[in-house]
């Protein structure tokens, strides 16, 4: 019907096919293609009723986000797919929406728009815009509820979660699922269907009732506890009220002025940046499209402990059969065990079938190391021994990945005749959970090597990011400043709950000295250890980390860290280290005053933005938003901030200059000095999210 619609008729049955290819977003033409395709076979006498369906992969994944992005900058008019989705629903002929893959957002809102869903049984629906900082504004907070009820129209729209074709069928969502044939299952339901009055959804209120305040409260108390700090999904939960107590134009009304709220917010500027972002890394620009990639047939894994039991874990998930070794039979079993309990967990959540468990197990082959090396702590010594031992028994065309958080991949490579397939992989614990996976180049990493770690990665469903190889990469150096910042904020007179709490009221997962006691305080003496030659003479230290650790103090593991922990794990304010924060300092001749959540926030987030500044102009990030995906991904940033880069870019980079340079003024250039791009940019009124390191 147009260049994004196909109407073709089956005897009696409209077949509207859409077309726009990879996930039939309702991109500008789409809505008008299918609108012109139903009136059309409306006006058609031979056809009885009419089947709307998504050609290629998907049904409709949603409005077109990119549109969204030309809204907010005032370069298209608003969009309202309501008209649209109003002359579907008023179409005289039952429309039946055929769907396979997702519908999501505007495409569930469209489905909704027709008379009758059939759905494959693989098909997920759902309402993400939350995800994206918007609500469903298209009539979705208005016809779900009226389809699924109003608690799970609640919960659909303010988590954003997808659900499956089975759920969607319990709920009346769906009214048939389609084993086999899709397109003949929904012709055939179109048959039974012909001829009868088309019901409307937005007719149907009887799910409608009942729903009283109790239930709306709860929902936003669900909101503020797992959307924490963001107002889309409150805005979605109102919308939904509104459909409860008004008509239906009164609810999409509302809807639409919390929709256009949402969509000019900051929240969802953000969560826009890492929809995008999250895609966006995967493109390496000096890869060649037709780089060959080798495909991962077979893995091994050198050590069986928390990391290398959960890295075997994501290959066997992949399917990839991998073998596990550890230098005792010992090591070996704990090793296995750990991750049979892990298996066994996610069985008894219902999220894994125990012949599924059982299958990725036999993935698994342990076995015992050739030879008595011990993996696998960063120690470069160890590390390169372990290498130049692969290297002599491995295949030639076997990649040397290195799991490693700070070691030089070169000096590792170095230790190998074959540098060219040495690369690093640096996982985040819990390796099986955490979806960041750093690919670190190396300055022999091959083209080849680096593209097959590319799709290796999304194979294991990790979100590949690539570094430089610099001390830490991306992550891991920036969380140097940052972890530096809150340890001397402490010293400085803050307590440690002040610390944390204000760095988890600013939405981070948890706050810095937290997340230490949960690593585990000796990995960073480790590695403090290790670097300490690199240390600059006369520049400020941290007093306290080093203490702790020599007492034993290794965080929650042992019970004591930055906090006491009781059985639960809870962290307790612990008066001794306070006490010993205090006299550390003042012996070092620290003046300790009152300090503002302001200023917590400000030293420890601006320090990550001045770190990942420097590595961004280093080449070390390709570009700004791989720095925010690896805090989004692997360090708990709040994707509602977009990431420290983004979120320095949304305060302004003249603010955060001028901020730096106070912090300068006050604690010296060694620490303090502003980023030499961040300077540049801000006194050109740019931003880093336009900053190309290509270009400069
Ligand atoms: C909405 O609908 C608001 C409504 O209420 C109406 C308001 C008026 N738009 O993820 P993939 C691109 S809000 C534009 O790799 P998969 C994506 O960037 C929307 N582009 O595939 C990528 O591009 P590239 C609500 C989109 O198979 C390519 O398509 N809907 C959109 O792994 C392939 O994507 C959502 O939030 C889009 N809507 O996963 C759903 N979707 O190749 C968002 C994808 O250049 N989408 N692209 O990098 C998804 O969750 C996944 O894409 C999906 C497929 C599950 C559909």
């Amino acid at each position: 019907m147009n260049e994004f619609t196909k109407l073709t008729r089956q005897g009696d049955i409209a077949v509207v096919t859409i077309e726009n290819p990879p996930v039939n977003a309702l991109s500008p033409g789409v809505p008008e293609g299918i609108q012109a395709s139903i009136e059309a076979a409306a006006g058609d006498e031979a056809v009885r009723a009419i089947v709307v369906m998504g050609g290629g992969r998907t049904f409709i994944a949603g409005a077109d986000i990119r549109e969204f992005l030309k809204i907010v900058a005032g370069q298209r008019e608003r969009l309202n797919l309501l008209p649209f989705l109003r002359t579907i629903e008023d179409c005289p002929k039952p429309v039946v929406m055929a769907i396979h893959g997702t519908a999501l957002g505007g495409g569930l809102e469209t489905a909704m728009a027709g008379h009758y869903r059939v759905l494959a049984p693989s098909a997920q629906v759902g309402q993400p815009e939350v995800k994206l900082g918007i609500i469903p504004g298209a009539g979705g907070t208005q016809r779900l509820p009226r389809l699924a009820g109003v608690a799970k129209a609640l919960e659909m729209c303010s988590l954003g979660e997808p659900i499956a074709a089975q759920e969607a069928l319990q709920l009346g969502i769906a009214d048939r699922i389609i084993e086999g044939d899709l397109l003949a299952g929904a012709i055939a339901f179109a048959r039974e269907v012909a001829g009868k009055t088309p019901p409307k959804t937005r007719e149907r209120d009887e799910k409608l009732r009942g729903a009283g305040a109790a239930t709306f409260q709860a929902a936003r108390e669900q909101a503020r506890k797992i959307k924490r700090g963001q107002s889309a999904p409150l805005a979605a939960i109102d919308a939904i009220e509104a459909a409860t107590k008004g008509s239906f134009e009164q609810g999409c009304h509302r809807e639409t002025e919390l929709f256009n709220e949402c969509l000019f917010s900051t929240q969802a500027k953000a969560l826009i940046h890492a929809f995008f972002g999250e895609r966006e890394v995967a493109k390496i620009p000096d890869l060649p499209k037709d780089t060959r990639v080798l495909e991962v047939r077979r893995a091994a894994v050198i050590g069986a402990g928390t990391m290398g039991g959960g890295i075997a874990m994501n290959y066997a998930n992949a399917g990839i059969p991998v073998l596990l070794k550890e230098v005792s039979e010992e090591a070996l079993s704990r090793g296995l065990e750990v991750i049979r309990k892990n298996y066994a967990n996610t069985v008894k959540k219902g999220r894994l079938s125990q012949a599924g468990m059982d299958q990725r197990m036999a993935l698994i082959t342990p076995q015992l190391t050739y030879d008595g090396f011990e993996a696998v702590f960063e120690g470069m010594a160890l590390k390169k021994q372990v290498f130049a031992e692969i290297d002599t028994i491995a295949k030639p065309d076997c990649i040397l990945a290195s799991n490693t958080s700070y070691l030089d991949i070169d000096e590792i490579a170095s230790a190998t005749k074959r540098s060219e397939m040495v690369v690093g992989n640096h996982f985040f614990s819990p390796a099986n959970v955490m979806r960041l996976l750093e690919i670190v180049r190396g300055k022999a990493t091959s083209k080849a090597v680096l593209a097959s770690s590319m799709a290796l990665a999304k194979k294991l469903n990790k979100i590949g990011v690539l570094a430089g190889n610099s001390r830490g990469f991306i992550g891991n150096r920036m969380l140097g400043p940052y972890l530096r910042e809150a340890q001397f904020l402490v010293e400085e007179g803050a307590s440690v709950e002040d610390v944390n709490t204000a760095l988890y009221d600013f939405g981070m997962a948890m706050g810095p000295l937290a997340m230490s006691d949960l690593a585990g305080l000796d990995i960073g003496w480790r590695i403090r250890k290790e670097f300490r030659h690199l240390e600059k003479p006369g520049v400020r230290q941290p007093l306290v980390a080093d203490l702790l650790c020599e007492m034993g103090h290794f965080g929650q593991k042992t019970g004591r860290g930055w906090s006491r922990y009781d059985e639960n794990r809870r962290p307790l304010p612990d008066p001794d280290v306070a006490a010993l924060i205090e006299e550390s300092a003042r012996g070092a001749g620290i003046e300790r005053r009152k300090i503002s959540r302001e200023e917590i926030v400000d030293r420890a987030i601006l320090a990550l933005v001045n770190e990942g500044a420097r590595l961004l102009e280093e080449g070390v990030a390709l570009r700004a938003v791989d720095i925010d995906i690896v805090y989004l991904q692997g360090y708990g940033f709040p994707a509602w901030r977009g990431g420290p880069m983004f979120y320095a870019d949304t305060v302004g980079l003249r603010d955060v200059l001028a901020r730096i340079a106070e912090f300068e003024k006050r604690h010296g250039p060694e620490l303090w000095s502003p980023a030499p791009l961040l300077k540049r940019l801000a006194e050109a009124g740019q931003t880093f999210e336009s900053f190309d390191v290509r270009a400069a």
